[in-house]
């Protein structure tokens, strides 16, 4: 296994069904309690590990979720409200070496509460219409609101089980 892709590459679905979006949206409901489990009990020098060689250590993972789910909370707000409209990609690499990503987890994991709180009531506030508007990403191009769903469904557990694999692999 690619320890970078624990739960595999994201793909889209092949076809997208209200099933589907529901499971995703109770996925990405789901996400800031499986991060908290998934660090719970580690001690600073744990968090300070990274989840791979050469990656990311479990504290940046965890700032990264956020600042990752913010970009992505604002996309969608933008893609409900403005026709088409080009959304701004950020260098993650770059955020993920900022000083706040050395900080205690716990302000992140708030951050992320409150960023899938409101997600939630978006996402819940839909008409089955509104999945299909569409953004423009710099480097995909054209996408749609469903892609943000699936996406971020998939990113919430793509980063909870490099922790998770990490304490695996440690015995933690
Ligand atoms: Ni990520």
């Amino acid at each position: 296994m690619d320890p970078r892709y624990p739960v595999g590459k994201f793909a889209m679905p092949a076809e997208v069904t209200p099933a589907l979006r529901e499971a995703a949206i109770k996925d990405i409901a789901s996400t800031p309690a499986k991060m908290r489990a998934a660090v719970a009990g580690l001690t600073d020098a744990q968090l300070d590990t990274p989840y791979r060689e050469g990656g990311w250590t479990v504290r940046q993972v965890v700032h990264h979720v956020p600042d990752s789910h913010m970009n992505a909370f604002v996309r969608l707000k933008l893609a409900l409200t403005e026709e088409k409209p080009t959304i701004k990609a950020y260098d993650e690499a770059a955020w993920a070496k900022l000083a706040d990503a050395e900080m205690p987890i716990e302000s992140s994991q708030v951050l992320l509460d409150s960023v899938h709180a409101r997600w939630d009531v978006l996402w819940h506030s839909m008409k089955p219409g509104d999945f299909y508007r569409v953004l423009v990403h710099p480097d995909h191009g054209e996408r749609t609101v469903d892609w943000i769903l699936f996406v971020y469904a998939w990113h919430g557990k793509h980063h909870t089980a490099h922790i998770t694999e990490l304490r695996k692999q440690k015995g933690w």
